[in-house]
């Protein structure tokens, strides 16, 4: 998020795509609804279905799955037309806008119309809203990135922030709403396999300035690799693992892995059963040699599996039997204290990762600058104080345990729509959180990213200058006279390093400073660089220009591409997805080859879209463990239109076949609703236990299956993956159905 989910309320409209947040930001969403009573504030959605937010806009448009790119550009060309977007913004703060123009000019409310399935009347009314009642804030989740271009995706709603100049303002802003408890925090920590902790890329740069700060040998690090060059490699997605296993056997797509195959599953902390193409996960779940699933519940992976032996489940503790610090959806640092101690045998998650390093023969260098003379690790301090001592890439540098501590003793001294503590109190002049960037230990913490209205020692900034200096002969630094409020350059300046500090601040270095301080603002493990900054007004990150433009991508500018199984055969010839992609995290993955293989739409004319429930999280089986949440969705479903529901001699309760592309079936019970179109059925994805039509459920251990089970959408969903992330397309795919 770039703002906060109670900056929302100081938003005058809300533009949400792709997000159902009245079921999946139930309390988040509360904001919104102040927004709208305290601010008359409008309320725009953009869904494929009439979901419980919908019920609350002003505006919606019922969007066909995948068509948001032509519907931002279709915006972004009545915006161009009618004089709305932000020239003073976009001249001073961003690149690569009048390719955007261009772009959109394609986009007229017909094409867009034909395109999307939204009357061109609606998305008029909704541009207009939108453009013209500021600030406005877009609003978005896994209703934009579950597909083939979902990075592109996330591309355009920031770019139509910036044509309408909502970027660096309270109110405005991109508010993308994070799914699971600390999920921010995992990525900060490197849960992605192409980075290290803090995003810092896999290089050598890297490396050496992780080796140095943990306190370890460059090339003992290195040497742990199969061979060097690894190091560097990105490895298998949580979406694609299962290929690792499969190894190309049975037509499966081939793997670049070192020429050997995947041989173990260590699982700690995710359902595995959420994942796309579940028939396939099967597979892989089947031809793993051990299989180790750290959780405290039994992990169904092990449920759906028909593997036998060398599967061992280890009961982690839960959050309320650990403590230590996690990140909200609004890059706010929280502390959690434990509640209890751990039950039964059950540990922590990070005493099972020790116990793994031991066994490893790693535990020394594992916990080497968190443990004192004694051995002895002060848990969880010495951990945040590490990651403190070495994120500066994202301004983790202000997070000290003590102030994280501080804040979560004085949570109700701080304002909900400013995040500020209140005058008066021990949290004064700082923001809920410290949210990051916090650039030293006197940091308050950045609530609303990019503003420059306010000074960098009150959260304020320019945009990362972190492409380089100029493209193309354009220069890429912020124009002059736009800058953080009283710093002391007054207009664009690079990321700051130890070369040319001494120019862009003014000042002058000491011998033993120099001595001291790391190449780049973000290597530097002396602070020194992030000090120096603060006190002249200048984020250490440099305050350049926001790109439309990304060179190194396929598409360099967000390119609408039909859904690798899309309903419109004459659209995905129009509109192809890209060309296959060998070695994408290290699987050969398969996109206009497949797409243009077959008519899919003629055998399978129905859109499939999966999504959330209230009362199931996830996997599910946390929620389906329990009597009372299970009782409200006690069986899997399909929402299904009853015009479409007619066609096929369907009624509410019947149950119902529903085949995919791959080949692969579940049966589950109709739900016959007007939230869906005619065209399109609904599945939640939180129901396992039950493959295509075969009962799993004998496999869990005695006592522990849960109140609920069900086929998994998951064994529906058609193949197709991000061309830069690899999420899987389940928000975009095709299905055939047939009364059971
Ligand atoms: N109760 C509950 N809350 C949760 C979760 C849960 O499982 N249960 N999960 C958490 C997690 S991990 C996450 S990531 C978040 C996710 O939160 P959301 O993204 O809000 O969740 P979804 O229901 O998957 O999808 C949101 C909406 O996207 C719509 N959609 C599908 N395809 C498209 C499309 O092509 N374009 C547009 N514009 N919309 C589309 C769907 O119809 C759906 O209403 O929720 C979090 N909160
Ligand atoms: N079809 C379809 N599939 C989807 C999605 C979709 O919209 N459609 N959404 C995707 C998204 S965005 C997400 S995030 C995933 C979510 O999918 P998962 O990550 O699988 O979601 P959870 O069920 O929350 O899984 C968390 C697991 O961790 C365990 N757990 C809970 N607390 C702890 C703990 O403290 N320690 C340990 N070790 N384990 C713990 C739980 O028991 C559970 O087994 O699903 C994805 N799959
Ligand atoms: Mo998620």
């Amino acid at each position: 998020m770039t703002n906060h989910l109670g900056d929302i309320q100081n938003s005058k409209s809300i533009f949400v795509i792709g997000s159902n947040p009245a079921v999946n930001h139930p309390v988040g969403f509360r904001h919104f609804l102040k927004a709208k009573e305290n601010n008359g504030a409008k309320l725009i959605v953009v869904d494929p279905r009439y979901t419980r937010t919908a019920a609350k806009a002003d505006y919606y448009a019922q969007i066909r799955p995948g068509t948001d790119i032509p519907f931002m550009y279709g915006m972004m060309n009545l915006i161009f037309q009618n004089g709305w977007a932000d020239e003073k913004f976009i001249s001073e703060r961003t690149y690569g806008i009048d390719e955007i123009r261009k772009e959109a000019a394609n986009w007229t409310p017909e094409v867009v119309e034909d395109v999307t399935g939204v009357p061109a009347q609606t998305l008029k009314e909704i541009t207009k809203i939108f453009a013209t009642t500021k600030p406005g804030c877009v609003v978005w989740a896994m209703g934009l990135t579950q597909h083939t271009i979902g990075s592109s995706n996330t591309r355009i709603a920031p770019i139509l922030q910036l044509v309408l100049g909502n970027m660096g303002v309270s109110g405005g802003g991109c508010n993308i709403l994070r799914g699971h408890d600390n999920v921010q925090g995992a990525s900060d920590m490197a849960n992605a396999p192409d980075s290290l902790p803090g995003y810092y890329a896999k290089n050598e740069g890297s490396w050496k300035y992780f080796a140095k700060m943990w306190g370890v040998d460059y090339e003992w690090l290195q040497g742990n690799f199969v061979k060097p060059e690894w190091m560097f490699k990105p490895g298998f997605t949580l979406a694609r693992w299962w290929a690792g296993p499969l190894d190309g056997k049975n037509g499966n797509d081939p793997i670049n892995n070192a020429g050997d195959s995947l041989k173990a599953l260590f699982v700690i902390g995710n359902g595995v059963t959420s994942t796309a193409q579940q028939a396939k996960v099967q597979e892989g779940l089947d031809n793993l040699e051990l299989l180790i699933l750290a959780d405290p519940f039994v992990n169904e992976a092990g449920i759906i599996t028909n593997k036998k032996d060398n599967i061992f489940l280890l009961p982690s503790a839960t959050q309320f039997e650990t403590s230590g610090s996690v990140v909200a959806t609004n890059r706010s640092g929280q502390w959690r204290s434990k509640v209890i101690e751990p039950m039964y045998e059950s540990k922590t998650d990070h005493e099972i990762l020790f116990e793994l390093a031991k066994r490893l023969g790693f535990y020394d260098e594992l916990t080497r600058t968190i443990r004192d003379e004694n051995g002895k690790i002060e848990w969880p301090e010495a951990a945040t104080r590490e990651i403190s001592n070495i994120v500066k890439s994202i301004g983790l540098t202000g997070w000290t345990p003590e102030r994280l501590k501080n804040h979560q003793e004085n949570w109700d001294k701080f304002d909900e729509k400013t995040l500020l503590g209140k005058p008066g109190t021990p949290v004064e002049g700082e923001y809920y959180g410290l949210p990051w960037p916090c650039w030293t230990t006197e940091h308050p913490g950045s609530p609303n990213l990019y503003d420059v209205s306010k000074p960098v020692m009150k959260g304020g900034m320019g945009f990362r200058n972190r492409f380089g200096l100029e493209h193309n002969g354009v220069n890429q630094l912020a124009a002059d006279g736009v800058a953080p409020l009283e710093s002391a350059v007054n207009g664009g300046y690079p990321e700051i390093t130890k070369a040319n500090i001494e120019a862009v601040l003014g000042i002058k270095l000491t011998d033993e400073e120099r001595e001291k301080m790391g190449n780049t603002w973000a290597t530097d493990g002396s602070g020194l660089i992030a000090q120096k900054c603060m006190q002249k007004g200048i984020a250490p990150y440099g305050n350049a220009r926001a790109r439309a433009i990304v060179w190194t991508f396929v598409d360099q500018i967000p390119k609408h591409r039909e859904p690798i199984h899309s309903p419109r055969t004459d659209l995905a010839k129009k509109y192809p997805s890209f060309k296959d992609k060998p070695n994408h995290y290290r699987v050969d993955t398969k996109y206009e080859s497949l797409q243009q293989s077959s008519d899919f739409a003629k055998d399978f004319p129905i859109n499939l879209v999966t999504g959330r429930l209230v009362n199931l999280n996830g996997a599910g089986l946390e929620n389906r463990a329990s009597k009372y949440l299970a009782r409200i969705t006690p069986e899997m479903f399909a929402d299904i239109h009853p015009d479409l529901a007619k066609k096929h001699d369907l009624k509410d309760g019947d149950m119902v076949w529903i085949f995919s592309p791959e080949g692969t079936k579940i049966k589950v019970k109709a739900r016959l609703v007007h939230s869906v179109s005619p065209d399109m059925i609904f599945l939640p994805f939180h129901f396992t236990g039950v493959m295509q039509g075969v009962d799993m459920t004998a496999n869990f251990p005695d006592g522990t299956k849960p109140y609920a089970w069900g086929e998994s959408a998951n064994t529906v969903t058609n193949y197709g993956y991000d061309i830069v992330t690899q999420i899987p397309e389940t928000k975009g795919g095709l299905c055939r159905i047939q009364k059971a």
